[in-house]
């Protein structure tokens, strides 16, 4: 197969998210269009000073994660609650897939790590703690770490996920230490349901169970969660959805966690299997189908409140853009041996162009939307191919994952992602994979590809996807392909 061909317009952003060089010179004027799609009401409504924080933060704007990195230390291994959904042998599965083991870290070792990174991929604009276990059952080296990186790469923005059991007592030391950003996992606001997912917390040198420790968690997290509001911390709820448990509870648990001050809601498929060893893989608890998932978060996003639909769930020692993984780059015997080039303006001057680049990409976005709203226009759905930037810039065959972006004749809005089998392995096509590619994408009406091959190409077509090859800004050709349909939909 061909590899992909720039047009010369747009060069690739994730090719400057690894090298700081082409990352300088790769926002190249262009008079043509670009865009990544903001996505919801709350948007629009956000004021500037908001915008400003997160407008690095690939897990809190949409936006973001098509341009900056963020990366996870696993420096905390200890949990002080049972997740049905977590087997303590791998990560904490509130903010990492099930089955992934990360290497603990000292915060010395961690901090180096994340200076290192910061020189190599300055488009790293965030330093999270997301495990293995919970970051507040450990308190010193959680924030050790943030200590030691705050003094040395002081435009690193910390962030922490937590299961919220401790965060009422941490909040005070989070603001001290500049946190701006802070995930609590909360999967009920009902303690009954609760029990369906908690065994047990341990709480004050004490274990409950049942009723008992679902009801602790709970106050836990919604006194965490105001007392985030007061102390002006960004918030983000992660959610895990599972079926017959909490799909139809999270609903409330939306309403609640946004009268209580949560900026954004994360809903999370729950992953399960019996090789994780987890009580819900044990017990045959499915988690939901992308279909179900979305139906979900259409639901909630109705409330008003920002909705997040690009969580990669990420590992504990994650490194790159969402969607990326380069964390075996920067293995422990690797990057101990690395030297930090740490160089903060450096970094400013890759940041500034990547905001220039995102101004273009928003002038080109309203260029492709109509004058007036065209109201009652049918939806549909295709799939992209993108290394990032919001641009159609991937081969089929190199996807490991498409954006799943929703179209009308307004807008092209990205609604998520689907992980796929690499289907060229080895300069070779699978059909074994290409069945698959197709079984996930097949609620849509076209795939868009900066290059495909001709066998591939032709079986995508049978299967009733449109193939449209392009090397442009995902909202334009989505949009001029959704134009030249439209009698169709
Ligand atoms: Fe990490 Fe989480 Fe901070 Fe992001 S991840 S601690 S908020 S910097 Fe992001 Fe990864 Fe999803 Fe988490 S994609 S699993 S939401
Ligand atoms: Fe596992 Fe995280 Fe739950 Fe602790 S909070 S049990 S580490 S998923």
């Amino acid at each position: 197969m061909t590899p992909p061909q720039s047009s010369g317009v747009l060069s690739p952003p994730s090719e400057a998210v690894t090298d700081i060089t082409i990352a300088k010179n790769s926002i190249k004027k262009t008079g043509d269009s670009c865009g990544c799609s903001s996505n919801t009401s709350a948007a629009t409504s956000m004021d500037e000073k908001m915008r400003e924080r997160i407008a690095k933060h690939p897990c809190y704007s949409e936006e973001a994660h098509h341009h900056y990195a963020r990366m996870h230390v696993a420096v905390a291994p200890a949990c002080n609650i049972q997740c049905n959904y977590c087997n303590r042998k791998y990560d904490c599965a509130n903010e990492s897939r099930p089955g992934v083991v990360s290497e603990l870290l000292t915060p010395e070792e961690a901090a180096h790590k994340v200076l290192v990174i910061a020189g190599k991929i300055p488009q790293m604009t965030v330093l999270g703690i997301a495990g293995p276990g919970d970051p507040l059952a450990n308190p010193e080296k959680t924030f050790r770490t943030f200590e030691l990186i705050a003094d040395k790469a002081p435009d690193i923005k910390l962030c922490l996920s937590t299961n919220g059991l401790m965060l009422p007592d941490h909040v005070e030391k989070i603001k001290a230490l500049n946190v701006d950003h802070v995930t609590i996992t909360i999967n009920m606001v009902d303690p009954e349901i609760g029990t369906k997912i908690y065994p047990w917390v341990h709480y004050r040198r004490k274990r409950y169970k049942g009723l008992q420790a679902a009801q602790i968690l709970h106050e836990r997290q919604m006194e965490g969660l105001q007392a985030l509001k007061e102390a002006d911390i960004l918030c983000k709820v992660n959610s895990v959805m599972i079926p017959g448990i909490n799909d139809e509870h999270l609903v409330e648990v939306d309403r609640v966690i946004r009268e209580n001050g949560a900026f954004l809601h994360n809903i999370m498929p729950l992953i399960s299997a019996p090789e994780h060893g987890t009580h819900f893989g044990l017990t045959g608890q499915r988690g939901p189908n992308p279909k179900e998932l979305k139906k979900l978060q259409d639901e909630c996003a109705d409330s008003n409140m920002k909705m997040m639909r690009h969580c990669r769930q990420c590992r504990a020692d994650a490194v790159g853009l969402l969607g990326e993984d380069r964390s075996q780059e920067f293995t422990k015997d690797k990057f101990m041996e690395m030297d930090s080039q740490y160089d903060f303006e450096l970094r400013q001057e890759v940041h500034s162009g990547i905001e220039k680049f995102k101004e273009e990409i928003k002038a080109a976005k309203a260029k492709v939307r109509p004058s007036e709203r065209v109201k009652n226009s049918p939806k549909i759905l295709v799939a992209v191919a993108t290394k990032g930037g919001g641009i159609v810039n991937q081969h089929f065959g190199h996807a490991k994952e498409f954006q799943i972006f929703e179209v009308d004749a307004n807008e092209a809005k990205f609604v998520g992602h689907r992980k796929i089998d690499q289907y060229c392995q080895g300069g070779y096509g699978e059909d074994a994979t290409l069945e698959y590619v197709i079984k996930a994408i097949s609620d849509c009406k076209a795939i868009l590809v900066s290059k495909v091959g001709e066998c591939p190409k032709a079986e995508l077509r049978e299967a009733g996807l449109q193939v449209i090859e392009a090397y442009d800004v995902i909202e334009k050709v989505a949009r001029e392909f959704y134009d030249q349909n439209a009698d169709k939909f």
